[in-house]
């Protein structure tokens, strides 16, 4: 996408991929909250081009694996040729934070709490650090609640969880920031848990957070091995 030129704003333009340190790298871009139609984040975001204002659509077609497109929130399966076969999930993106240039993971080692537990499957087990399925706090059933106290207040970039991981299973649930308990994340899909765990841009302040969970297409019990919230 050129910022001097028209010629690459056109619908299906291919981005092209320059060097992180590029003068106008991070300029081109903005993203957009998803929001479900209680106008909750659902923890994907669009992207959209500053120049054009079409948003970055990926997708396994070979002859379009990455372009832009118009923002759209439905299928196009009348065959028609402008649409093509382009749908929203292809313009639905996941970010994963990497580095530490957000802060540190201020959640690690904090006072947990929650509304009950199994056994030593207790609340503190999901930031003792260890993001295995070897440490995990746990409770049945669900919906349960699970908070951490950062013990100050911190301005949060992101924030992870990561739920029991046995390839199959997938659990739902919202993540909360007080001081007013304001929504800064929610998983309603079915997107099966990794280990990898789900990770929140966000951009809040806030010193305590409640992991709500909803569901566990598994069984009825809670579970969440490891939560980070990166922040300073
Ligand atoms: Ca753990």
């Amino acid at each position: 996408m050129a910022s001097t030129a028209t010629a690459t704003r056109a619908w299906g333009t291919k981005p092209t991929v320059t060097a992180a340190n590029s003068a106008d790298v991070g300029q081109q871009w903005f993203f957009l909250t998803n929001k479900d139609s209680s106008n909750n984040p659902i923890g994907s975001y669009r992207l959209v081009n500053r120049y054009s204002g079409l948003v970055l659509g990926m997708s396994s077609d070979s002859s379009r694996l990455a372009e832009s497109t118009p923002p759209r929130s439905w299928a196009n399966s009348t065959g028609n040729p402008v649409g093509g076969t382009r749908n929203e999930t292809e313009q639905a993106l996941t970010f994963t934070a990497v580095g530490t240039s957000g802060g540190q993971n201020v959640a690690l080692n904090k006072p947990a709490s929650a509304q009950s537990a199994q056994g030593s499957r207790v609340a503190s087990l999901a930031v003792d650090g260890d993001p295995t399925n070897n440490s995990y706090w746990s409770a049945d059933p669900y919906a349960q609640w699970w908070k951490v106290d950062l013990q100050s207040l911190y301005t949060l970039s992101s924030v992870s969880i990561t739920n029991y991981v046995d390839g199959s299973r997938y659990y739902q649930y919202n993540i909360q920031a007080s001081t007013d308990w304001t929504t800064i994340a929610t998983k309603s899909n079915t997107a099966v848990a990794t280990s990898a765990g789900d990770s929140y841009p966000v951009n809040v302040q806030a010193r305590y957070l409640r992991v709500n969970i909803t569901f566990n297409s598994a069984n009825a019990g809670v579970h969440i091995a490891n939560f980070t919230a990166t922040g300073s």
